[in-house]
């Protein structure tokens, strides 16, 4: 599936201490950084990426919106054996498409710790012009903080029934056939309970989600120690924006300032200005900004939360600086949902009757929490049949009072609009009793993950599978 110039990059998966700016933590990371260090290459590029495991558990990488050849999507049990401590795996694929895509780990709850990198693959014929560009990694965090990790807070939302699910054990099992024979150890739900309390979000019409994080960030950073990027004043300015929270949407502005949505999950859409964006999990956007003088709040705001991150743009050396739980008024005005957006011609999947439709059904409770598709919680063994060459209609019946990101693996699907096919996208947003219409051409063969990137849901079971049929 074409070659191109080979970039080598080597990551560690290791525990690891990180200042977040005041609290240091003990968690998992890639390196000794949050977010782990960006992975940066050019389309047409082939990435040889060699993880190695020095975690004291299993893991996999999963380069999340990139198209990619099967054997290399890293869904443990599934795709790939998962690394077991002490060994290492390369990840190896052609990579055809640019964009703002992120690495993290798709092994359990692991996620929900410092398991994730940007990778960020340059357009070799860009074109956007721009002065500088950042890449704005949003994140919740509560791994290390009081005893905390993402599986005893888990278990407090399951009440103590946790099974794992996204994983398997290793020599037990083979890819494609078997279900794991290892019967998991259940968390207990110890440590301080993060179980979030809040009305419902008038954006997501719902809860933001379950869990009431101590802390959010940006890149890594609490707001009262935020980033803080320098620019003079008229620059013009592309941000990639990704949504690294397990159970968090941001909403998320820059003080003073209009945004330009120019692209999201990587692919490019008609130029659309907005004052404020929702980014769910593992969602991203690009915007261009161009910066005014002075010192402004980037916050994102965590939605259904009451708490938010900071980031700082500065392009004159005022001694003002934003306060840390400063609200821009341009996070009330405009916000631009992905169904409004309409796909760069480039990119705007043609249109085409549906060869198959298939209907999904999103099953679930807050009080039980025992999320599932189709009231089945996720099995290595399930497959909705697909076959190549076929237009492919998913439609997906949100029966839960939640809404959740919802995300397909190797293909970017067309969201449907009303006389077009909408923006492409790998991850999008289903509100609690709405249902969610979503077009592909199956061109990508193999076995592909259909999941909720709530990582509180999917551990719980809302994963499913899509297999091509010969
Ligand atoms: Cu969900």
């Amino acid at each position: 599936r074409g070659t191109g110039p080979l970039r080598t990059f080597a990551l560690t998966a290791t525990q690891t201490t990180i200042d977040l700016g005041g609290p240091t933590i003990k968690t998992w990371a890639y390196g000794d950084t949050l977010p782990g260090k960006e992975v940066r290459l050019t389309a047409g590029d082939t990435l040889n990426l060699t993880l190695a495991n020095h975690l004291p558990a299993p893991t996999t990488l999963h380069s999340h919106g990139v198209r990619m050849r099967c054997d290399m999507d890293g869904v443990p049990g599934l795709t790939q054996h998962s690394i077991k401590p002490g060994a290492d795996f390369t990840y190896r694929f052609h990579i055809t498409h640019p964009g703002t895509y992120w690495l993290h780990s798709h092994f359990g709850m692991q996620l929900d710790r410092g398991l994730y990198a940007p990778l960020i693959v340059e357009d070799p014929k860009e074109p956007l012009s721009y002065d500088k560009e950042w890449t704005i990694i949003l994140d919740d965090w509560l791994d290390g903080i009081n005893t905390s990790t993402p599986d005893n807070v888990l278990a407090q939302l399951q009440n103590g029934k946790h099974t794992p699910m996204n994983m398997d054990m290793g020599e037990n099992t083979t890819p494609h056939n078997h279900p794991g024979t290892h019967t998991p150890t259940p968390h207990q739900p110890t440590g301080p309970s993060r179980i979030l309390h809040a009305p419902p979000s008038p954006l997501l019409h719902s809860p933001g989600g379950h869990v009431n994080y101590p802390h959010y960030l940006i890149n890594g950073r609490l707001p009262h120690a935020p980033t803080t990027y320098h620019a003079r004043p008229g620059d013009r300015i592309r941000l990639r924006i990704i949504n690294a929270g397990a159970d968090t949407a941001f909403r998320l502005a820059l003080g003073d300032h209009e945004m330009t949505i120019t692209h999201t999950d990587g692919y490019p859409v008609h130029h659309t200005k907005t004052d404020a964006l929702l980014i769910g999990m593992a969602e991203r956007y690009d915007v261009l900004i161009t910066a005014k003088d002075g010192v402004f709040p980037l916050t994102a705001l965590a939605e259904g939360k009451n708490a938010q991150a900071l980031a700082i743009l500065r392009t004159n050396t005022s001694k003002n600086l934003p306060n840390p739980t400063t609200h821009p008024k341009e996070l009330n005005r405009r916000t631009i949902p992905a169904r409004r957006l309409t796909p760069h011609e480039s990119v705007a999947l043609p249109h085409h009757h549906p060869d198959r439709e298939i209907r999904i059904r999103l099953n679930g409770s807050m009080k039980k929490f025992d999320w599932s598709f189709d009231h089945h919680p996720y099995t290595l063994t399930q497959r909705h049949p697909i076959h190549q060459g076929e237009r492919i209609r998913l439609t997906l019946i949100n029966a839960t009072s939640m809404w959740h990101p919802l995300h397909l693996h190797g293909h970017t699907f067309a969201l449907t609009g009303i006389n077009s096919t909408g923006a492409r996208k790998d991850t999008a947003l289903v509100l609690p009793h709405h249902k969610l219409v979503i077009d592909f051409d199956a061109d990508n063969p193999g076995l592909w993950m259909l999941h909720c990137h709530n990582q509180y849901h999917s551990e719980t079971g809302m994963m499913t599978i899509l297999g091509y049929r010969k």
